[in-house]
């Protein structure tokens, strides 16, 4: 880490067990980031009330082994299952990678900014055939702002798939009201042998366990939540064409051992990227952005 990037006001370095945190503290809100898999683990803007927006399980493990369960892990370059090899880690491979922090600084607006940023190297060849250069910039603000950054660098045509799957606290996942999906096509994968698919209207009707994806799914999303008294919005995105909800429910959950079953309802996932069809295709050289922005009304 540079001198400069390990000295800026409100910004420390710690460590949870084998992982580092850094945590960001500015006039908008209090973050923590870890550069393990560059995951978002909380953000909690000074109007909430010392609440966070994101969940992390209480049974996360820290060991540098697995990911950690909740906040925002980043599923890249492909999300889901491998399309072709099961025996790959199901999500792609970069959230089990440290992440370089390339810079941190403080903007005039008085949000911080972090970027961070992984490469292919011989590990990432082995078992994802091209060079690339992805890095996430991280802003704190009132919102906080992610933009995912994916450079092609090998000679060859690159199609992934992608997504920040974000985990957001919630007061009961049974009683959120989701909204801002009419138009898109929910593939409904809990029957993963033969998906149902039906075009959506604008609230998302459901009661866990839900596990669908929206294609053709660019609009803003609105998690009203009259247990905790806020909405939790996400905005302004870019370069993403696809949603993901889910809820494991009470019987699914018991299936994840870094989950406890009595807390599966106190978190619902709302993912944004480019997944399933929605492929992202890069040309040598050629660079994809995709962008999120988080904010609680
Ligand atoms: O995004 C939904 C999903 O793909 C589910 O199918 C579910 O298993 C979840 O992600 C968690 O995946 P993980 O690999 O983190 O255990």
């Amino acid at each position: 880490m540079s001198v400069k990037v390990a000295s800026v006001s409100g910004v420390s370095f710690d460590k949870k067990e084998a992982l580092s945190i850094i945590t960001v503290e500015n006039n908008f809100a209090t973050a923590q980031i870890t550069p393990y898999g560059a995951s978002v683990l909380s953000f909690i803007p000074k109007c909430s009330g010392g609440s966070d927006l994101l969940w992390v399980s209480p049974t996360a493990v820290f060991n540098g082994k697995k990911p950690v369960r909740g906040g925002i892990p980043i599923c890249w370059p492909w999300f889901g299952q491998h399309p072709n090899h099961s025996e790959l880690p199901a999500h792609g491979f970069v959230r089990n990678l440290v992440w370089n922090l390339d810079d941190v600084q403080n903007l005039t607006s008085g949000a911080t900014e972090l970027v961070l940023s992984v490469k292919s190297n011989a590990k990432t060849l082995e078992i994802w055939p091209y060079s690339f250069h992805l890095s996430l910039t991280i802003t704190i603000g009132k919102m906080l702002s992610l933009c995912l950054t994916t450079t092609n660098l090998s000679d060859q045509e690159m199609v992934l798939t992608e997504a920040f799957h974000s985990y957001f606290k919630v007061s009961d996942a049974r009683e959120v009201a989701v909204s801002g999906f009419k138009n898109s096509l929910q593939v409904d994968t809990l029957n993963r042998s033969s998906p149902s698919k039906c075009l959506q209207t604008d609230q998302l009707i459901f009661s866990p366990p839900i596990d669908s994806v929206f294609l053709n799914h660019s609009a803003d999303v609105v998690i009203n939540d009259a247990g905790l008294l806020r909405d939790i919005c996400i905005v302004g995105k870019e370069g993403s064409m696809s949603s993901v909800v889910w809820n494991p429910g009470s019987e699914i959950v018991k299936g994840f051992a870094d989950i406890p079953n009595e807390q599966w309802a106190s978190f619902l996932c709302v993912e944004s990227g480019n997944v399933f069809s929605d492929v992202i295709r890069l040309k040598p050289r050629e660079t994809h952005r995709l962008k999120i922005r988080l904010q609680m009304v």
